[in-house]
């Protein structure tokens, strides 16, 4: 008898185990998390300082699984690819809490970083049958450059050409155009495929490309990303085309424009299409990083590019609810998160204006993915918080000021960074007396109390992106 009851029991046992293990994998499981953003949008920043503060169970107080006491820890696994080296987090951490602290690279190649995350379920039944939940989280950084490819996607050679050669025709980019311009008036797009002038107008392309990108005017659309940052591919020959006025030549083999079209398709092929698949196809939450202030203070130009850029990406992915149907065709992003990044370059009381600029900007794009059915928010944040807001007098005036470190100074300084605009729209192209969002060091002891790293709203990013799936 007492052997059958002992069975019962076991066998009793092992169903609550199990029931609790099932529990435990519906509040928790794998979850991608796409990080999207142009270059110096702060992916690289964000993602160090949300580890840091889920492995220090950090500066979050709003997010409702460390309010309710219930964060057991975070730990990094071996990510599941293990052909993609991993995210460098003590490094960039190292960076940043330096006795002289300073910010990570610029990224240049793919990345990835598993973190697990330990919790208590919050439902009453869930927690009675003893689970503990555990949520990975999958990261990946990249260069920035490299989104920009996602839109040449839908595009053909011709379309690609016409679209680039006309925002060519147009400033800032027609001064900086000069040489390309020049050479592409010597050149028969119908004349031989000849490897030598392939070549070298590849490179004024390229060279026009990074004379774009070190300009202060704020020109984000740069394409093709690879020629800024090649990567492992630097020197390929898949890398050496540029945009010939449309003709009917692109479609004869044998011609210039010919040899061009056929290397255009097979960068999308080889290398769009494969960091795509590898890497963006099968995303659950993404996060947005608008580096806002740097186009603001471009002018309007600047934010024209910006919303050009990122609305033109965003069509890449696939937005909508998640359904047993979905799961045969992909996944679907379900959560949304558009966050205007740096917010510490501006004070506080600026944040709601900085967050609806953002909207205004972006609000295409939002509509079609909300009509998409995904749940979206919009915040500002600021990943690695450098200034404190202080209030000033000037000429009677009270002034919102920040106080931080300027970049290449070493001491504190009051800035004035300018009042954002209520819109994008007849913001004009000459700013520079309106606005000087300034670059700020990292401030210096970062880390040192063994806390997370000190951020604006980081809480309500994860609340929103992850925080469903740590209840
Ligand atoms: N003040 C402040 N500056 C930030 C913050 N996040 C990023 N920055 C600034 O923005 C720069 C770019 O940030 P990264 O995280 O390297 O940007 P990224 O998107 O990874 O850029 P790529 O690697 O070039 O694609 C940094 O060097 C900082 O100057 C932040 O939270 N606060
Ligand atoms: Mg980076």
């Amino acid at each position: 008898m007492a052997g059958i009851i002992s069975g019962l029991e076991d066998r009793g046992a092992r169903a609550v185990d199990g029931l609790a293990q099932l529990a435990a994998r519906f509040s928790g499981g794998t979850l991608r998390l796409g990080v999207t953003g142009l270059r110096r949008a702060g992916k690289t920043v964000f993602i160090t300082s949300l580890l840091h503060n889920l492995l220090q169970a950090g500066r979050l107080p709003f997010l409702d699984v460390m309010a309710q006491g219930r964060f057991i820890g975070a730990r990094l696994l071996a990510q599941p690819d293990g052909a993609i080296p991993r995210f460098d987090y003590e490094n960039h951490l190292a960076a940043l809490t330096a006795a002289s602290p300073d910010w990570p690279h610029a990224t240049r190649a793919v990345s990835e970083i598993r973190v697990a995350l330990k919790f208590r379920p919050a439902g009453l039944v869930r927690r009675r049958l003893g689970g503990v939940g555990t949520l990975n989280l999958d990261i990946i950084d990249y260069p920035g450059e490299w989104l920009l490819d996602l839109p040449m996607l839908g595009q053909d050679y011709a379309t690609w050409s016409a679209q680039t050669l006309s925002l060519m025709q147009t400033e800032p980019r027609l001064s900086l155009a000069g040489a390309f311009h020049a050479a592409l008036t010597a050149v028969d797009p119908g004349g031989p495929a000849d490897e030598t002038a392939a070549r070298h107008l590849a490179g004024l392309y390229t060279d026009f490309l990074r004379a774009c990108r070190d300009s202060n005017v704020g020109l984000s659309l740069l394409q093709p990303g690879r020629f800024l940052e090649p990567g492992e591919m630097e020197g390929a020959p898949i890398l050496t085309f540029c945009p010939l006025p449309p003709g009917s030549a692109e479609g004869r083999s044998g011609t210039l424009a010919g040899l061009m079209a056929e290397r255009f398709e097979g960068y999308k092929d080889k290398v769009v299409r494969r960091f795509f698949r590898d890497h963006f196809a099968r995303l659950d939450r993404q996060i947005v990083l608008v580096d806002l202030l740097s186009a603001l203070n471009a002018g309007e130009p600047g934010m024209e590019d910006l919303r050009r850029s990122l609305s033109a990406t965003m069509e890449s992915f696939r937005h909508g609810q998640r359904s047993w149907l979905n799961w045969l065709g992909g996944a679907r992003v379900d959560r949304v998160l558009f966050a205007a990044t740096k917010a510490d370059h501006v004070a506080a009381p600026q944040h709601a204006a900085l967050t609806r600029l953002m909207e205004g900007l972006m609000e295409d794009r939002m509509r079609q993915i909300r009509f998409d059915g995904a749940a979206m928010k919009s915040l500002s944040l600021a990943s690695v918080k450098c200034t404190d807001s202080v209030l000033t007098r000037h000429e009677g005036r009270e002034l919102a000021c920040v106080q931080g470190i300027p970049r290449g100074r070493t001491q504190p300084t009051v800035i004035f960074p300018g009042e954002l605009p209520d819109s994008h729209l007849g913001v004009g192209a000459a700013v520079e007396d309106r606005f000087r969002f300034t670059d700020f060091q990292p401030p210096p002891g970062l880390g040192r109390d063994g806390r997370g790293l000190p951020n604006i709203r980081l809480d309500q990013a994860l609340e929103f992106l992850i925080g469903d799936r740590l209840a």
